[in-house]
């Protein structure tokens, strides 16, 4: 047996393990890659990409870090990495490189050392001296090898203490707003209630002997750290012509010195060359649960080296582990469907002319925002919505389950109907730029905010900005891992294609 079909076999093998064994909490869509999971901070938890309902001409790019943030967690909380680029990348050719790199970086600063305090006093406007710990960052455009400053020294939204600390976190988020070339494009980074919404506990629903119990939101009350970007279509698109060349695909990483050396006296420095440390594009690809070891290798690799993947995804193992547990028949294969998916894009959707198999989060920013957006996307007839980019309403866990089961195909019965029983976020999501919820606040328990789903009762928001949904839809639960199988397959292929021992070896240093 070769490497290749071990590995691949392994990984069958243990995405049928994560089928069949009660899902810890901890096992979560987050905290996925080994060396991710031990470095919060360069942990990309998801990636969004729409047009932006309420500035049709522009687009809304948004890059979450810092998985299962919660809000109590002080003195220190959630900052950014220093020494690290944040970046969220474009290839509006379908070439797989970069033609276009947003990136922030960002630098602490303390009002004093002498206290362990995050704030020293309630805290209403960033520029307080309460707010003793701050962070504030550059923003770059990087295309053509040239680099442009797009803002210097803008302050970040702090993590949200609690209401004693900071009364009013809204106006901390309006001030942590930063327009640029004259109000044509917007930034904002700080913390904000995690968009993703999914049920982890599903074995308890599936053999709790009622498949239309509704789903409970395992992310609900947990925060992150966001990057949020918007900028006009004409910033991305291939030329500045958005209308010829509306397709672009975009992926997030992180980058920092290869080389971290910490010391007895408290310090720690770092050196050497860049390396990739994080990579996310389409979601469940960095967010599936994968077998130890083939997370941190997908971490570390490029687009352009993506279509040694083809054969892992034109024939998934995992449908047929469905299908023996479950009984519903794996579709037929070679499954392009699932390359068009993942790897190129749909066909006059969001395939960009003469593409080159990678993947990318693929939107058409020609498609106009949806009305009335259908948390299902496409195979629910809203061409706005997830696979064309995504929006932070559209339901993945759905999606992607009727996906790999068959659904483009012409599957229908149980299979078209595949869900969590999570339709919605936790909260509303709001109707203007970030469009993420205000963050769970530190005085807020998770046990107070816990939701009913028992009952049945709605909660989470119609948040209309980016799409919302009700909750409720009553649709037969199944395991999300085990639904992912293309997706386990691909990241499982990455391993055939291994980079350079030094920089894993320098990875697994830190
Ligand atoms: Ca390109
Ligand atoms: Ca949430
Ligand atoms: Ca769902």
């Amino acid at each position: 047996m070769t490497r290749t079909c071990r590995l691949l076999l392994f990984a069958a093998l243990a995405a049928g393990l994560t089928v069949m064994s009660v899902v810890p909490a901890s096992a979560s869509s987050h905290r996925e890659a080994p060396l991710a999971a031990a470095d919060p901070q360069i942990d990309a938890t998801d990636l969004y990409a729409f047009v932006s309902p309420d500035a049709p001409d522009t687009v809304t790019l948004i890059s979450n870090w810092i998985p299962f943030e919660s809000p109590a967690g002080g003195p220190n909380f959630y900052p950014w990495a220093e020494n690290t680029k944040y970046d969220v990348n474009i290839d509006n050719n379908g070439d797989t490189k970069p033609d276009i790199t947003y990136r922030w970086t960002f630098t602490t600063h303390y009002k004093s050392k002498d206290t362990f305090l995050y704030n020293t006093g309630p805290v209403n406007s960033l520029s307080d001296p309460t707010l003793n710990f701050t962070q504030t960052y550059n923003l770059e455009r990087i295309a053509g090898g040239q680099s442009q400053t797009l803002l210097s020294n803008v302050p970040s939204a702090p993590s949200d203490v609690g209401a004693a600390s900071m009364p009013d976190y809204g106006k901390l988020r309006d001030q942590a707003i930063a327009p640029f070339n004259g109000g044509k494009g917007k930034s904002f980074t700080g913390q904000a209630d995690d968009p993703f919404f999914l049920d982890l506990r599903v074995f308890d629903l599936l053999y709790g002997a009622n498949l239309k119990e509704a789903g409970a939101d395992t992310l609900d009350g947990f925060n992150v750290n966001v990057l949020a970007l918007q900028v006009p279509k004409t910033d991305l698109a291939a030329g500045g012509d958005a209308t010829a060349n509306s397709i672009i695909g975009v992926w997030t990483t992180a980058e920092r010195p290869s080389m971290t050396v910490q010391s007895a006296d408290g310090t720690k420095k770092l050196s050497g060359a860049d390396v990739q440390v994080a990579r996310l594009g389409s979601p469940l690809v960095n967010e599936v649960v994968v077998p130890i070891g083939f997370k941190d290798f997908f971490n570390g690799s490029q687009p352009s080296g993506d279509a040694a993947y083809l054969p892992k995804v034109v024939d998934p193992e995992l449908p047929k582990v469905i299908q023996t547990v479950y009984k519903i028949p794996a579709p037929a294969t070679p499954r392009n469907d699932l390359v068009l998916v993942f790897l190129t894009g749909v066909k006059g959707l969001n395939q960009p002319t003469g593409v080159k198999p990678s993947e990318q989060l693929r939107l058409n920013m020609a498609i106009a925002p949806a009305t009335n957006p259908k948390r299902l996307g496409v195979i629910d007839g809203d061409k706005a919505g997830y696979p064309n980019g995504r929006r932070l309403a559209d339901d993945i866990i759905d999606i992607d389950l009727r996906v790999v089961e068959g659904v483009l195909t012409g599957a229908k019965g149980t299979a078209a109907t595949l869900g969590d029983g999570v339709d919605a976020n936790d909260v509303p999501f709001g109707t203007a730029f970030p469009y993420v919820a205000l963050p769970h606040s530190g005085s807020t328990s998770r046990a107070a905010a816990a939701p009913a789903t028992t009952t049945g009762t709605p909660k989470g928001g119609a948040g209309t900005g980016a799409g919302g949904t009700a909750h409720g839809s009553g649709t037969p639960v199944l395991p999300w891992a085990a639904g992912l199988g293309g997706v386990a397959l691909l990241a499982a292929g990455v391993v055939t294609r291994r980079r350079t021992a030094s920089v894993r070896v320098n990875r697994s240093d830190a």
